[in-house]
């Protein structure tokens, strides 16, 4: 599988680090929703979806997480703990979150809005997905 991880550019000086994201220049979408996840409880994972249209980065804006990936095919962990690195995840991606440090901070910029209509939760439902839309 191949996993996107941009590698945000820094503006740094002695007064420390900023970083800016700009859509369709930093990431190839437009940003419709901000997100963020904090005080996750220690041991939980959380995800267990894939979504139908919805596309991704999520950013370890603080602490660490680490994200598992899996295309219906091939699957892959990748571990977030910097703030200048950002994970895309398309539609067609199962995903679950795991291994938040108690600081961590999960951002995430999504393409579209809010839609429980996007989900697919049903793991089955998702192989049978992405077996019909790699059909096409
Ligand atoms: C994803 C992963 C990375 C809202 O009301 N608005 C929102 O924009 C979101 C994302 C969630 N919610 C509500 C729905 C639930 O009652 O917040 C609650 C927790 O959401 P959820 O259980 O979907 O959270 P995760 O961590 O399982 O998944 C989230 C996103 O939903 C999902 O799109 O890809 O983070």
């Amino acid at each position: 599988m191949q996993v996107v991880k941009y590698n945000f550019q820094k503006h740094g000086d002695d007064r420390g680090m900023l970083i800016a994201l700009e859509e369709l220049k930093d990431f190839p979408f437009e940003i419709k929703r901000v997100y963020y996840m904090y005080d996750t409880v220690a041991g939980v994972r959380r995800g267990f979806h894939a979504h139908k249209q919805l596309q991704q980065i999520l950013i370890a804006v603080h602490g660490r997480c680490v994200i598992h990936l899996d295309n219906g095919t091939e699957t892959e962990e990748v571990v977030l703990d910097k703030p200048y690195e950002g994970l895309y995840i398309s539609n067609d991606m199962w995903r679950e979150m795991y291994d938040f440090s108690p600081d961590a901070v999960l951002m995430v910029l999504a393409s579209e809005y809010y839609d429980e209509s996007d989900y697919i939760r049903d793991y089955d439902e998702f192989l049978e997905y992405v077996k019909n839309s790699t059909k096409q």
